[in-house]
């Protein structure tokens, strides 16, 4: 029945900031993976499946890669391993407004030996022709790329012809999602993750990259189409404390009000949304409090 099916994995790796996660999100046509201009969004590896005529494409989002400062930032790389393991092929994004930096040229090099390699040159709505003319030459001068393809992810030009070198990476076979499922995650998940977005844009400094969110609660009510969500936005220091709840608690309400707008459009009913703040000394650097958080090492050892 599905001799003219293709389904597979593609990983998509890069930099922190180059736009993977809004590519991932483009490409999928559904918000699957959080945003920001902050380097350091995306903090595990995500789904985001595309179910086209003919194909499953399993993208597979994953954090940027970066020297890891803390046991979170371990977790991060190690998500970013786990990604890359056993897959079909990897879309590797480049930032254009950046250009090639040496991170680049080594992940590409050992790439290219393990699994079909496209590049998506990003940011391309964003630099001059000779700025993205430039970077293609270089990337051109590199052995072993499937194919290097100019895009903006934001904009979202030039898809197509990444999608097509893309498809042409995958096996046949078998569907292995649902067709009509966009992502694997959780809704409690993404519920932590649509709370993190908002404080990755309302929090100014140090403080959002210390955020982490434990959903404590997520219940629909028998009675009423409403679902109760209490959640922890918790911080690494009191002072961080004082910053997330604002003056009269009215940062904490700009997050509120701008989670729960978007929770509502996931759960498609009203959402009742209670926040508190709480302070883990050094979260990121206890294997205990991560764990709390969601980020586990132990989940990814199997992988
Ligand atoms: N101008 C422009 N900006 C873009 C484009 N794609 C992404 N961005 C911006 O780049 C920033 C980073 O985007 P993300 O998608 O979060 O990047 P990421 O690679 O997932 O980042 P990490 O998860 O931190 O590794 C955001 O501010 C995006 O709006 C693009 O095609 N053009
Ligand atoms: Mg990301």
């Amino acid at each position: 029945m599905y001799e003219d099916f293709k389904c597979g994995f593609i990983c998509i790796a890069g930099v922190p900031n180059a736009g993977k996660s809004t590519l991932t999100n483009a490409l999928v046509g559904e918000k699957v993976s959080i945003v920001s201009w902050r380097p350091q969004t995306t903090r595990n590896k995500l789904l985001g499946i595309i179910n086209g005529e003919g194909y499953q494409m399993i993208l597979i989002d994953t954090p940027g890669i970066h020297e890891a400062r803390n046991k979170l930032g371990q977790y991060m790389m190690r998500s970013v391993e786990s990604g890359l393991k056993d897959v079909d092929g990897v879309l590797y994004v480049i930032d254009a407004t950046r250009g090639l930096c040496k991170e680049d040229y080594t992940f590409l090099e050992n790439s290219v030996k393990k699994a079909p390699t496209v590049v998506a040159l990003n940011k391309q709505d964003a630099v001059t022709r000779e700025t993205l003319f430039a970077c293609l030459e270089k990337l051109n001068g590199l052995t072993g790329l499937t194919a290097i393809v100019p895009i903006s992810a934001k904009k979202e030009e030039n898809l197509e012809p990444l999608r097509e070198a893309l498809l042409g990476l995958l096996p046949q076979g078998a569907p292995l999602y649902p067709e009509d499922e966009y992502t694997d995650s959780s809704m409690r998940f993404m519920a932590t993750e649509i709370l993190r977005e908002k404080a990755l844009y309302l929090l100014d400094k140090e403080v959002p990259y210390g955020i982490g969110v434990a959903i404590n609660k997520f219940e629909e009510r028998e009675d009423k189409p409403i679902v109760d969500i209490d959640a922890d936005i918790v911080c690494e220091k009191q002072s961080h404390k004082a910053i997330v709840i604002g003056k009269g608690g009215a940062t904490l309400k700009k997050i509120a009000t701008a989670a729960r707008k978007d929770l509502e459009q996931m759960v498609g009913e009203k959402v009742f949304l209670t926040l508190y703040v709480r302070v883990k000394d050094e979260w990121r650097d206890s294997d205990y409090l991560m764990h709390e958080l969601g980020y586990d090492l132990k989940d990814l050892k199997d992988d």
